[in-house]
């Protein structure tokens, strides 16, 4: 397994190194527009070889991706704390296009998965100009809000995050939606729990929508969440595990890229999965939806 990473930024090399501590690819390959810091991240990475699962790891180039089964795109401008992640837009629209096209002539037989924000536009923006079919262009969308909300459910209610089936959907960003009618702890409905309270899941609601913008205004930006989080979606590539995962993929029935749990395995991410949702949720992810595509419709 070939996983190579355009951008290897604080984002690309995390997802990278823990990519290798789980013994994700035998080949790993970092760029970035900043050659020395590719060529920092890799050797750091490596220098730990003698400690961890091996792998070939590198640096280089994007034409030394060549012949990559998994891209991970985190390449493009960050946002601040204050910024909603869709006045990258233009900033990252051109400069990811452009790698896409690149990448796919160099490995036409690979799944792209995108990091890149806004998400949901990028990964739009990838599908249209890569020629893959939808199942090959991944966005990590709402998998990171969907840790972030077992998390602190977790935290709410004393239990293992593990345990917790919940799921936020739509759009990975301002108008996410944090399905609450179906959320299961090991298939009891969490309002069995002791201590529960409905007042609890609302302030986890309001906890994760502000969760990354709160990391960012303390540390410049998020890390560890993203990578644990884009490792979830690479392992269950790699090892093929059909797992459930609200991955951000073209959606034909909404017609734009949006998050909706889905199988996720070495083909790629699909079908889409149907979950039941109230009629509240409902609009309140239709009204994602058409957020993503008044942004999409900005594309240049
Ligand atoms: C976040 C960035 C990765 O949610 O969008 O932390």
């Amino acid at each position: 397994m070939k996983i190579s990473f355009i951008g290897s930024g604080k984002v690309g090399a995390a997802v990278a190194y823990t990519a290798s501590l789980k013994g994700l690819a035998q080949e790993i390959v970092l760029t970035d527009a900043f050659s020395d810091k590719a060529r920092g991240e890799a050797l750091d990475i490596l220098q730990g070889q003698a400690f961890t699962p091996q792998a070939q790891i590198k640096y280089g180039d994007i034409k030394d991706t060549a012949g990559s089964d998994i891209i991970v795109i985190t390449a493009g401008i960050p946002r601040k704390a204050d910024e909603p992640r869709v006045l990258l837009l233009s900033r990252n629209a051109g400069l990811i296009a452009g790698l896409v096209k690149e990448a796919v002539l160099y490995s036409p037989d690979c799944i792209l998965f995108m990091i890149t924000n806004p998400l949901d536009v990028m990964t739009q923006l990838a599908y249209q100009v890569s020629g893959l079919s939808a199942n090959r262009v991944i966005g990590m969308g709402t998998v990171l809000d969907t840790a972030r909300y077992r998390s602190y459910l977790a935290e709410q209610f004393g239990i293992d995050a593990r345990d917790i089936d919940a799921y936020v959907v739509g759009e990975h960003g301002e108008t996410m939606v944090p399905l609450v009618s179906q959320i299961t702890i090991k298939g009891i409905p969490l309002t069995e729990l002791p201590g529960y309270e409905s007042a609890a899941i609302d302030r986890v609601c309001d906890e994760v929508r502000i969760a990354s913008g709160q990391v960012i205004a303390l540390k410049g930006g998020t890390v560890f969440a993203p990578a644990a989080s884009a490792c979830a979606v690479l392992e269950a590539i790699v090892k093929d595990s059909n797992q459930i995962l609200p991955v951000c993929t073209y959606n034909s029935e909404y017609g734009v890229a949006v998050s909706l749990p889905t199988l996720v395995g070495r083909h790629g991410a699909g079908p889409v999965l149907n979950v039941p949702m109230t009629d509240c949720e409902k609009a309140a992810l239709e009204k994602s939806v058409a957020n993503i595509k008044a942004y999409v419709a900005e594309l240049p």
